[in-house]
């Protein structure tokens, strides 16, 4: 009996390791300060010229949430609209979270800065080493200046896995189709696999975390980190459905070696143009759930007082009236 707990013991640790198994990505968020990091938004990868652009690097599951120490630390340069580089000191910082098994914890990261000094898009590039992974991970991302300066999103920085887009990477809306072409040592990779997974915030991330594995028992990570195969020239497509940030990263396998990954993060608006919000539709549903109240009220009165025909109809009427003339005034 106690022999049969232990084996049950170590099967229900082999499921949750392997439930565990989604994707860690090298998270860059551009953030003005260091306590509101997590609550990145696409407006962050926007800059005015001349400003000062802090990036943090974060190492960690986005989609759950889940972080993990980034250690060693990454090498993160600045690629300019004009093909100059610059190499970005990094200092290492503290992040609040939670690990693996839902702990709050400190997590060791990096950050980095570096002026916006030409109208375009730089590209911030990170090279990290997970040994536990066996991965070296390259990630980019692009920070994007000036109204219709729409130069510099499709630039190769060279790492030696690359995600090139063909979909410019800023303006683009939840349900918005992103392709890209994913390159190893500059030529296609071919027939590999491109995994795509969305940043939560933490709370955002335990809810959706909760409700995957209620929904999906039998294998929850499937919603997390989602996977599309490159193609025989390196392409590859992807609906990106959500607002938020995305990560689009493809590997090249190499046996017995680390893997090799080039991710590209992106940031997705939300639908524009904007659609009434359920809080509204809510209070709209409200008003008219007062009118119809109103209504019956007045119904009853006239039922009381007097069967004069089309009494009914008048008030039915005025009602919808009403509803209309509420619905006007959002
Ligand atoms: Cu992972």
């Amino acid at each position: 009996m106690k022999n049969a707990l232990k084996y049950l013991v170590i099967i229900g640790l082999i499921l949750c390791s392997a439930g565990m198994a989604s994707a860690h990505f090298t998270m860059i968020f551009p953030s003005d300060d260091e306590s509101t990091v997590f609550d990145v938004s696409p407006e962050d990868f926007i800059a005015d010229l001349g400003e000062e652009k802090t990036v943090y690097i974060i190492w960690g599951h986005p989609y759950e949430h889940i972080l993990f120490d980034l250690e060693p630390a990454p090498t993160v340069s600045a690629y300019k609209p004009d093909g100059s580089v610059e190499e970005l000191e990094v200092s290492q910082i503290s992040v609040p979270g939670q690990d693996e098994e839902g702990n709050d914890g400190e997590f060791v990261a990096y950050k980095a800065s570096f002026i916006v000094d030409q109208m375009g898009d730089s590209i911030v590039a990170v090279k990290y080493v997970s040994e536990e992974e066996e991965l070296v991970d390259y990630t980019k991302t692009i920070i994007h200046c000036g109204e219709e300066v729409w130069e510099g999103w499709d630039a190769t920085v060279g790492q030696e896995t690359e995600v090139v887009p063909y979909v410019r990477p800023y303006g683009m809306e939840e349900g918005f189709v992103f392709s890209g072409k994913a390159l190893y040592e500059g030529k296609a990779l071919s027939d590999s696999i491109v995994e795509v997974e969305k940043y939560h915030t933490l709370e955002a991330g335990r809810q959706i975390v909760e409700d995957a594995e209620a929904l999906f028992p039998y294998d929850a990570p499937m919603v997390f980190t989602r996977q599309v195969k490159s193609d025989a020239d390196g392409d590859f497509v992807y609906t990106l459905d959500e607002p938020g940030i995305w990560y689009v990263g493809a590997t090249k396998e190499n046996e017995g070696e680390y893997s090799v990954r080039g991710v590209l993060e992106l940031p997705v608006l939300e639908a524009f143009p904007i659609e009434e919000t359920p809080v509204e539709t809510v209070i709209l549903s409200e008003e008219g759930a007062e009118a119809e109240e109103e209504e019956e009220e007045e119904e009853e009165e006239g039922e009381e007082s007097t069967s004069a025909p089309g009494f009914e109809a008048i008030f039915a009427v005025s009602g919808m009236l009403a509803v209309l003339c509420l619905t006007r005034r959002k």
